[in-house]
C-alpha cells in the first residue's frame, strides 16, 4: 500500500494515469487503510512519548500511579502483592507489556539495595507473563531511564516487547 501511494505522488498527472489512480485506490482493500491509519496513530503516539520523554520529570502523581490506584482503570494480565502488568497502549510490537512495582519508584536510577528482591520478582513476573503471551521465541525486555533513555513515565517500569523479530542496535 505504501509504494502504491508513493507511486501515485510521483506519477504526473493525466487523464490516464488519473483512471489507473482511481483503480490503483480503488484497489486498497479497507483492511489495508485501516491498518495505515493504525500505525500512523501509533507512530504520532509514539513521538508524542518521545516528546514527553525530553520533557524530564514532571510533578504529581503518573499515569502508572494512577492506574494502580484504580482511578484510570486498566486491564492486568498479571498482579500479585508487589507488581502488575498491563499492555502498553501504544504497542512497538504485536505483544508490547509493561511490569510496573506497587511501590511508587520513580526511575531505575533510584533503586536501593532494599528493592532487590522486588525488581528480581519482577523479571521472573516478566519472563513468566511473556511465556503466557506466547513469546517462546523470544522476546526483548528494556527499562528506559531518564531523558537520554527516553524515559516519559516516571513510574519504573519494565518494557516486555516480542512477536515479531526485533531489530539491533535499538534507536
Ligand atoms: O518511555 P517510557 O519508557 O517511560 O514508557 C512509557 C510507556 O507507557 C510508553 O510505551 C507508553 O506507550 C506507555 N503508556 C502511556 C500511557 C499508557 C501506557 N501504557 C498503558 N496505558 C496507558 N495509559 C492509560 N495512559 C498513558 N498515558
Amino acid at each position: 500500500m505504501f509504494r502504491t501511494l508513493s507511486s501515485l505522488a510521483k506519477s504526473p498527472i493525466t487523464a490516464a494515469s488519473r483512471t489507473a489512480s482511481r483503480s490503483s485506490l480503488d484497489s486498497l482493500s479497507k483492511r489495508s487503510c485501516q491498518q495505515f491509519f493504525v500505525s500512523c496513530h501509533q507512530q504520532i503516539r509514539k513521538m508524542s512519548e518521545e516528546v514527553k520523554a525530553q520533557a524530564g520529570r514532571p510533578e504529581g502523581p503518573t499515569i502508572f500511579s494512577k492506574i494502580l490506584d484504580g482511578s484510570i482503570p486498566a486491564t492486568f494480565i498479571h498482579e500479585d502483592d508487589m507488581c502488575v502488568a498491563f499492555m502498553d497502549v501504544s504497542p512497538q510490537a504485536p505483544v508490547h507489556f509493561l511490569v510496573i512495582p506497587r511501590k511508587p519508584i520513580a526511575m531505575l536510577e533510584e533503586v536501593e539495595d532494599s528493592d532487590s528482591a522486588l525488581l528480581g520478582h519482577m523479571m521472573i513476573v516478566a519472563n513468566k507473563v511473556a511465556m503466557k503471551q506466547g513469546l517462546a521465541k523470544g522476546y526483548r525486555v528494556v527499562v528506559n531511564n531518564g531523558v537520554e533513555g527516553c524515559q516519559s513515565v516516571y513510574h519504573l517500569h519494565i518494557h516486555v516487547l516480542g512477536g515479531r523479530q526485533l531489530n539491533w542496535p535499538p534507536g
